[in-house]
């Protein structure tokens, strides 16, 4: 497709620098040239993703082979990895097709495996139950068969949620706190978290699970909360909206910056041994404090521009989340860099020179 014919940004990414994408089939691993060690190969599911974004930019930065799945549409969602283009390899697969998820796990011959791909949005999980468990649960066993299938010594990542503990049975959460889900979107992965044990445990897998608290960033899609605070926040200094018109601004979060989180995500794969993990900031703040620290940043009141409305409002919600990261600080030596005021702060930043 050429530029002149390439769609609008759809998802609030950078728009799109790099060129045509190595499309078609994986690249066979090569020698990284130099070190006398083979290049290893990770194959990225959700690379157009807020997350598989910042993990091929990591992956890359390590010198690995990157390899990236990416689902057929009718125009292309490559506003987050433009810039990445030229030096990642782009295969078509979705994760409701079986046998595409296993020729690409089979011709990509990855080291390393990071399963990102989901329906993520949760009040979508509502309106569409049974798309979001096919994606996001039947999705995960799909891609682990091909794996144990065509590629059973690679190492699986499974990107699992602090929606799996919904209504908390505890404060903090840690890797022992009993699982509640809230919403369709919940249960599904509370079914991809425990098949990716489960292979672990039947197949002898490398499979670790990251149960990952909130992470955001400027490449967040613009539905999530933290996303359209910060847009908001700059289309009402632009002059181009009144108001901007939220949920439930009572809702706890432990947010955190997804650059940091995507780094986690790597370390869990190069321990002796496969384990799950929680990781999170281990703060929480509401939705409420999170429209404070934005509006204020650019010198606005937010009691003037924020409206409650229903339609916002979720049928079952998520009260409180606190992530206990202590395991993934003691064993992955990982611990969060951007705190949340530095986060909200970046975000509004971006979209202040986004937004014209
Ligand atoms: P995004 O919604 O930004 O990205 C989701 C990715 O999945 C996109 O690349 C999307 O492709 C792809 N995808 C969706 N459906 C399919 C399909 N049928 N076949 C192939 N690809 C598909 O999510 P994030 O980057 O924020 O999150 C990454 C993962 O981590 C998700 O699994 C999410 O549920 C999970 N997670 C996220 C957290 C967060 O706070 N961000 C916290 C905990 C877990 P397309 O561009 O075509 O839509
Ligand atoms: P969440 O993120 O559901 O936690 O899932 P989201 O940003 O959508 O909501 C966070 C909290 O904010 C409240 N809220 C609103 N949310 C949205 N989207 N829009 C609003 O207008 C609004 N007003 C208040 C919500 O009720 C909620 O309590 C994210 C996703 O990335 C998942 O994929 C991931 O698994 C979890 O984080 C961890």
């Amino acid at each position: 497709m050429s530029a002149k014919h390439r769609s609008p940004a759809r998802k609030g990414g950078a728009p799109r620098k790099g060129g045509t994408p190595r499309q078609g089939r994986a690249p066979k691993p090569k020698p990284a040239g130099g070190v006398g060690q083979p290049r290893r190969t990770a194959l990225i599911t959700g690379i157009t993703g807020q997350d598989g974004s910042y993990l091929a930019e990591l992956l890359l930065a390590k010198g690995y082979e990157v390899v990236g799945v990416v689902r057929r549409t009718s125009h292309d969602s490559y506003e987050r990895i433009g810039h990445l283009l030229d030096r990642v390899h782009i295969v078509p697969a979705d994760l409701l097709d079986q046998h595409s998820l296993t020729a690409v796990v089979k011709d990509a011959a990855p080291h390393e495996v990071y399963n990102l791909a989901a329906q993520s949005f949760v009040p979508t999980s509502w309106s569409q139950p049974v798309l979001t468990g096919e994606f996001t649960a039947l999705g995960v066993t799909r891609l682990l068969e091909a794996v144990r299938l065509v590629r059973p010594e690679a190492r699986v990542y499974q990107a699992s949620s602090s929606e799996m503990f919904g209504k908390a049975q505890e404060t903090p959460q840690r890797e022992t706190t009993p699982f509640y889900p809230r919403s369709p979107y919940g249960v599904a992965k509370v079914y991809g978290h425990w098949i990716t044990v489960n292979y672990r445990e039947s197949y002898g897998l490398y499979a670790a699970s990251g149960i990952l608290f909130n992470h955001e960033s400027p490449r967040r899609g613009l539905e999530f909360v933290s996303r359209k605070v910060s847009h908001g926040v700059a289309r009402i200094v632009k002059g181009k909206d009144r108001e901007l018109r939220l949920g439930n601004l009572d809702a706890r979060r432990d947010w955190g910056f997804a650059g940091d989180y995507v780094d986690a995500m790597w370390r869990m794969l190069q321990q002796p041994r496969p384990a799950d993990y929680v990781v999170g900031t281990g703060e929480t703040h509401t939705v409420r404090e999170l429209c404070e620290v934005a509006f204020r940043h650019v010198g606005l009141d937010w009691k003037k521009y924020v409206k409650v409305d229903a339609r916002f409002v979720r049928p079952a919600e998520v009260d409180t989340l606190q992530a206990d990261p202590a395991r993934a600080k003691r064993e992955l030596g990982w611990a969060p860099r951007v705190g949340f005021q530095a986060l909200v702060e970046m975000m509004v930043d971006a979209d202040m020179e986004r937004v014209a």
